[in-house]
């Protein structure tokens, strides 16, 4: 069989009514006219249907609502629909959460990802005996694992230890090491990302960049953590897609890959360049300048400082950079929500997520 040949058959995304996945469903229907694309996704508070309206093909993507835990379930999906690469996203993502309730993490994140590493053994490898061209499992991770960096520290290499602090990164290490296992000791063609924070369209407003743009725009706090001087490496979501496209045609399996944009604001740095953007584009607006806003509150516990990865190889092996800049990347989410206030209204009046503000922001005094 030719190098790659799963690329040509059907394709099951987890976790694609979230963030990440239902860009990279859109990113991945315009990039190939005949994808087909089995989205595996439990509709957690984080996922829903309106993140996958006005789909390029809707013909082309089909919404199964069921738990990446429920082994049999995927073991049905990959033999009767003869799916062949796996992208998987489906996972809890939020750091703030894990802190909170970390137990649904390690269900989704560990025994989920387990789940679908043996039902992809026991269908390709037990059942079909695929070869390593034939099928391909992508497990998409994070920056996180590494634990957190000095100021001067150079960004870590694929090869850097693991040092995870919350029970989000942990729990994503525990799954990175799973995939990795199942690689070693079975064979099963796998790759592995670890990207940076992402930012861009239909990001739930419970992370910084959207939670800051919503609450602007209504005129209430931005609620910085601490002292708003910890770093993280901003990518644009479509950069990542377009990344994990990149892996799954040229990447080889058994490699790991860094993605990140090499854009390192501080929070602080951040959020008023968002307040900045705010003002250009909304001058009537009574709560001018956004920057007045900002308040800094109670430290997130145990907060890493700061994450750098080095993005070398995926640029020299794969030739993948990001093609958004920091600031035009800002520019297009600002608009972007600002054109789709309906979606972020929505999200924000759910009775869950008002209790999930409440839990986390309730009991953050202002620091200074
Ligand atoms: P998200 O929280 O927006 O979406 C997660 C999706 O997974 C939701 O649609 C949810 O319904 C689904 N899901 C959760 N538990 C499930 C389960 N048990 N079974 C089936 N579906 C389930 O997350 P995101 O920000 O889009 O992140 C996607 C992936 O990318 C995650 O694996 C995350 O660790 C990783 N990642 C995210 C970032 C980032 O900045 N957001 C950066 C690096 C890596
Ligand atoms: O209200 C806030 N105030 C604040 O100062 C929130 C929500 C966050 N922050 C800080 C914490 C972080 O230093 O902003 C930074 C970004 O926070 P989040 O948006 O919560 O993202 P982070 O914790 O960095 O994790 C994200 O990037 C890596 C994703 O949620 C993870 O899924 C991904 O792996």
């Amino acid at each position: 069989m030719a190098r790659g040949s799963f690329l040509k058959r059907e394709m099951l995304v987890t976790g694609g009514a979230g963030f990440i996945g239902s860009n990279f469903i859109r990113f991945a229907q315009r990039a190939d006219p005949h994808i087909r694309i089995h989205n595996l996704d439990a509709l957690t508070y984080a996922g829903s249907r309106e993140n996958l309206v006005g789909l390029p093909d809707p013909d082309r993507h089909h919404l199964i609502q069921a738990d990446i835990c429920d082994q049999a379930r995927v073991e049905e999906l990959l033999r009767d629909k003869g799916i062949r690469s796996i992208v998987h996203f489906a996972a809890e993502s939020h750091v703030d959460r894990s802190i909170a309730g970390p137990a649904p993490f390690i269900q989704t994140n560990i025994v989920g990802t387990f789940a679908l590493l043996e039902a992809a053994r026991r269908v390709w490898l037990e059942e079909a005996g695929f070869g390593p061209e034939e099928v391909r499992f992508h497990h998409v991770s994070t920056d996180e694992v590494y634990g957190s960096l000095g100021p001067e520290d150079p960004p870590l290499p694929e090869t850097a230890p693991y040092s995870p602090n919350s029970p989000y990164a942990a729990s994503k290490a525990a799954s990175d090491h799973l995939v990795r296992a199942y690689a070693h000791t079975y064979g099963l063609p796998v790759t592995v990302s670890n990207c940076s924070n992402n930012y861009g369209p239909y990001q739930l407003p419970e992370k910084l960049i959207p939670l800051v743009i919503g609450n602007a725009v209504s005129g209430k706090s931005l609620p910085l953590y601490g002292d708003g001087r910890q770093v993280r490496d901003w990518l644009y979501v479509g950069d990542h897609c377009s990344a994990l496209w990149r892996i799954l045609q040229e990447g080889r399996p058994g490699l790991v890959y860094h993605i990140a944009g090499g854009n390192q604001p501080t929070n602080e740095e951040l959020v008023r360049r968002i307040c900045s953007l705010l003002d250009d584009h909304l001058p009537d607006s009574p709560h001018r300048p956004h920057e007045k806003l900002i308040t800094h509150v109670q430290d997130r516990p145990g907060h890493d400082r700061r994450y750098a990865l080095d993005t070398a190889k995926i640029e020299s092996e794969l030739g993948w950079i990001p093609s958004e800049s920091m600031d035009s990347g800002l520019h297009k989410t600002v608009m972007w929500y600002l054109d789709h206030e309906d979606w972020i209204r929505a999200i924000e009046r759910r009775p869950s997520f008002q209790a999930w503000l409440a839990l986390n922001y309730g009991k953050r005094e202002p620091s200074r």
